[in-house]
């Protein structure tokens, strides 16, 4: 298990095995601070097996060769066995580039994929539960739509909690009302953990996102439905490597 540990105003994740290290952060860290580096990227890319228009393998590649760190899978509809495939090749992939490899949903398909971990949601299996499969070297993240949400999942063992959708999107079949960056904003002072921002996210407002107490930022459609997907990636690891983090962060 990933143990969030806090000091000095620093936020960030403990790794239980030796390579995590060179696996967080990628695009590096305004600060210099090597305890400040050590925190999810800023950027995290879901590639979304509905919206990708290449094999998962070679858009991940190109993301990758753009400097996206941080990505995980997310299938929605496809077979068990067809997701693990490919998580089972992405999760290589990430390995050999040095990034953080996440599967949606299925912590059983993201444990035998050797994926780093797994994202569950409200309708998944629990903090716990995901822990209990996927053990306690790999990560944990989950998401959350609201403040009693994200208060429950502050008291799991959940290695990062994300809170959304930030703006309106139209990547989620039937999202939640959308909480805005005030939301975030509230909730900020409320963990040590790291919070990704999820939903609507588009370049422009990215930055924004950032200065209002995300650490990361996951976009699926402002990168994947671009027209040259990886040159997007690097803008946004650009915008969001010269945002200025909250004050309370
Ligand atoms: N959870 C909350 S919003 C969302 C998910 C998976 C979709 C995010 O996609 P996009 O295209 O970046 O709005
Ligand atoms: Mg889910």
């Amino acid at each position: 298990m990933l143990v969030g540990f806090l000091g000095c105003g620093v936020r960030g994740i403990l790794p239980s095995r030796d390579n995590l290290r060179s696996k967080v952060n990628g695009e590096g860290h305004a600060n210099g601070d090597f305890f400040l580096s050590f925190a999810l990227s800023r950027l995290y890319v879901i590639l979304d097996a509905a919206l990708i228009r290449e094999p998962a393998t070679e858009i991940a590649r190109q993301l990758m060769d753009a400097g996206v760190r941080l990505l995980q899978y997310r299938a929605k509809t496809a077979p068990a066995r067809e997701t693990l495939d490919v998580a089972k090749q992405l999760a290589e992939l990430a390995h050999k580039q040095g990034a953080t490899f996440f599967v949606n949903d299925r912590p059983d398909l993201a444990y035998l994929a050797g994926a780093d971990g797994v994202h569950v949601g409200q309708d998944d299996l629990s903090v716990e539960q995901a822990r209990a499969i996927i053990g306690p070297d790999r990560w944990v993240g989950v998401s959350t739509h609201n403040r009693q949400q994200f208060q429950r999942a502050a008291a799991t063992l959940a290695d990062y909690i994300a809170i959304g959708p930030i703006f309106s999107t139209t990547s989620k079949a039937n999202p939640d009302p959308v909480v805005g960056t005030e939301l975030l904003r509230e909730l900020r002072p409320l963990t040590t953990k790291p919070i990704v921002a999820i939903g609507g996210i588009r370049l422009e407002r990215a930055a924004e996102v950032i200065e209002a107490g995300a650490d990361s930022v996951a976009v699926i459609s402002d990168i994947l439905a671009a027209p040259n997907p990886p040159q997007q990636a690097r803008k946004f690891i650009e915008r969001l490597n010269a945002a200025r983090p909250a004050a309370n962060h």
